[in-house]
């Protein structure tokens, strides 16, 4: 690839809609899928992104929307990491100068954007149960209408996908399912399927496979029945004792492949083919994450699977200074405790380098399990683990613990099982947007009988909170903390009960109740308010979920109560406290600040949060201003109170 090229050259500026695409040469698309690549690296290099998933994915879009009517036909890309070129081909190049970043280009599919966009996901493995629900939608209405659905072979390894391609099996439905197969999750996709798909990937044969089916393509019209007796002659000679079909076939799904997914005029006869059978079928590409980039192809980590900011376009190396990361913290401690304590086990679904998993696996290569993207068989596997005797701690992002919440109400704590789960990115996490955002898992996994979860708010106290994790041995625990690097530690006074009294004075107006991430927040809320003349106590519970019964006791002796979270404040620590306070017949008034229940839109975690009103200034003014209210009120009430 040409590293200084122009963001934007000749025939690209000519593609505004599909229907552009569908008027190039084969030469041209070729000369179309270089400037492509030079787009995406040239935009994704100012502004973080996912770069290696759609590098792989540029001519198998280009012959996705040769072959289909979008949006009559419906395009689906599960996970939705890897539609940039879909976005592309469909009017938004202009978009992506403000990827990902506030007011600008989503990094995900997004109705508003786009009336190609039909779903907007990024968590995985869904797309093929949407299809499988809008094909029989089209069916029942009698509209002659197709549905694609992309997805990798990491996202394969998802239960969903197996429950909707058992379902969609049943049917007779237009619905092409188109596998990505890239042979990789971030790392190398692992698991039964995964060595199934890579020995036909290693395998010569298979090679010989791609240059014969491409040979006979040569010779052959696009569509019509001699592409399909070819690849179907092929596939009989040598293919049977390598390939997937077998596999797909006997769930009831016709299959097709495998294909060489950056031979645009391959993938588009064999989309065409599949286009004319009428029912599922099942299209197998072949192609290679990060292709035509070089820094991308050598990524041994992740192929630049998504830079989190600018990076070098000659080195692929980001241009931030390295900081210690939250997940660095977690990765070295959980070691050491690895170290001490044989029975401890690590779990990743599929993101062992991103939640610092990958530590401890290079240092205890039996001890840490890649199960794939599947956080609820993690959970319940890792109640199997703990049944079994050991103590498994599963980290994964906050986000995509929700999806096992059955699992961790009633596989784990339901048995009283010792699992700690480590929520990494945990709060508002910024350019990824709502659906990344974790927000949720202090309310909905609050509610879980017997779990209790940490807020550490500094590399030491998640030191220390993972240590006490771990120690707990009749139930499971959650540890949580934000994206980023971990600022500076912020040491107690005192301590009580489990309480950290971060900052005091004489006057006790305001008990002011910090969560995690947002300790340094309500530092400077307190100085605020000092300023302001009012006695505020900062407290850190450690411990948010059951809340400490010493809080109660703290807040008794204050005027007010305050309390900030990272987190949505419907069913949120606030929610609790306030409700403790409650039961213990605690007649304080109390505050509670955190993220408003909606799905927020994506910008930088400190755009978003100065939306939602959640900085020390906005904080403070509405604490001084409801205290004055209050101080008021008791005057009124009180004629003896000043
Ligand atoms: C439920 C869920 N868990 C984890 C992730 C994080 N994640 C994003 S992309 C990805 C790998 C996807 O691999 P694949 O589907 O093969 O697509 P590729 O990036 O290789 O093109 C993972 C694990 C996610 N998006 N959703």
């Amino acid at each position: 690839m040409s590293e200084s090229l122009p963001a934007s050259a000749g025939l690209l500026a000519s593609v505004s809609a599909p229907g552009d695409l569908r008027r190039l040469t084969p030469e041209q698309l070729t000369v179309l899928a270089a400037e492509i690549r030079d787009f995406l690296v040239a935009k994704v290099s100012r502004t973080g992104g996912h770069l290696g998933p759609n590098l792989g994915i540029v001519e198998t879009t280009l012959a996705l929307h040769r072959v289909f009517d979008s949006p009559r036909d419906r395009l689906l890309f599960d996970t939705g990491h890897q539609a940039y070129v879909h976005k592309m081909v469909t009017g938004r190049q202009d978009g992506f100068d403000l990827l990902r970043q506030r007011g600008g280009l989503s990094g995900y599919p997004n109705r508003a954007e786009s009336e190609h966009d039909l779903i907007e996901n990024s968590h995985a493995s869904t797309a093929l149960s949407y299809a499988d629900g809008l094909a029989k939608a089209f069916a029942l209405r009698g509209e002659d209408r197709h549905v694609v659905a992309v997805v990798g072979d990491g996202a394969l390894t998802g239960g969903m996908c197996w429950e909707a391609l058992n379902n969609i099996a049943a049917t007779k439905n237009k619905l092409v399912i188109v596998v990505n197969d890239n042979g990789r999750s971030y790392a190398p996709t692992i698991g039964g399927l995964a060595d199934h798909l890579s020995t036909l990937r290693l395998n010569p044969g298979y090679e010989r496979v791609l240059d014969l089916v491409k040979e006979a393509l040569g010779s052959t019209p696009v569509v019509g029945k001699p592409v399909y007796e070819v690849l179907h002659a092929v596939k009989k000679g040598i293919k049977d004792a390598v390939s997937p079909q077998p596999m797909f076939e006997d769930l009831g799904i016709k299959y097709m492949g495998p294909v060489d997914g950056h031979d645009v005029h391959a993938m588009e006869s064999a989309l065409r083919r599949a286009k004319g059978f009428n029912a599922p079928v099942i299209v197998h590409a072949v192609t290679r994450k990060g292709y035509g980039y070089r820094p991308a192809e050598q990524d041994q980590a992740d192929c630049l699977h998504g830079p989190g900011s600018a990076f070098d376009v000659a080195t692929g190396k980001l241009l931030a200074k390295p900081s210690v990361k939250w997940t660095h913290v977690f990765a070295d401690e959980l070691v050491r405790i690895a170290d001490e304590r044989p029975d401890i086990v690590g779990i990743t679904a599929a993101m062992a380098e991103p939640t610092g998993i990958a530590q401890l696996a290079r240092r205890y290569p039996d001890r840490a399990f890649d199960v794939g993207i599947a956080e609820q068989h993690a959970a319940t596997s890792a109640a199997g683990l703990a049944m079994g005797g050991l103590h498994p701690v599963v980290a994964v992002y906050a986000t995509f613990l929700n999806r096992a919440f059955d699992q961790v109400l009633l596989d784990v704590a339901m048995h009283g099982l010792p699992v700690t789960f480590v929520l990494d990115r945990a709060g508002i996490t910024g350019p990824d947007g709502p659906s990344h955002y974790g927000i949720w898992d202090m309310s909905v996994f609050g509610v879980v009988p017997g779990l209790r979860i940490a807020a550490p708010r500094d590399a030491a106290s998640l030191r220390e909170e993972l240590r006490e994790a771990v120690a707990v041995e009749d139930g499971p625990t959650i540890v949580r903390f934000p994206t980023g690097s971990v600022p500076a530690d912020m040491p107690a006074v005192r301590r009580v009960g489990p309480i950290d009294v971060l900052r005091e004075t004489d006057g006790r107006d305001v008990l002011l109740v910090v969560v995690g991430s947002f300790a340094g927040l309500g530092l400077d809320v307190a100085d605020r308010l000092a300023e302001q003349g009012y006695g505020v106590t900062v407290v850190d519970p450690r411990w948010v979920r059951p809340v400490p019964i010493e809080l109660t006791g703290l807040a008794a002796r204050h005027r007010l109560v305050v309390t900030l979270e990272d987190g949505v404040r419907a069913g949120g620590v606030g929610a609790a406290v306030a409700s403790s306070l409650r039961d213990a017949g605690v007649d304080v008034p109390l505050r509670d600040f955190g993220v408003p229940t909606g799905f927020h839109p994506h910008g930088t975690r400190a755009e978003i949060l100065a939306a939602l009103g959640l900085t020390a200034q906005d904080i403070a003014r509405d604490v001084t201003e409801w205290a004055s209210g209050l101080a008021v009120a008791e005057t009124r009430q009180s004629p003896y109170r000043v």
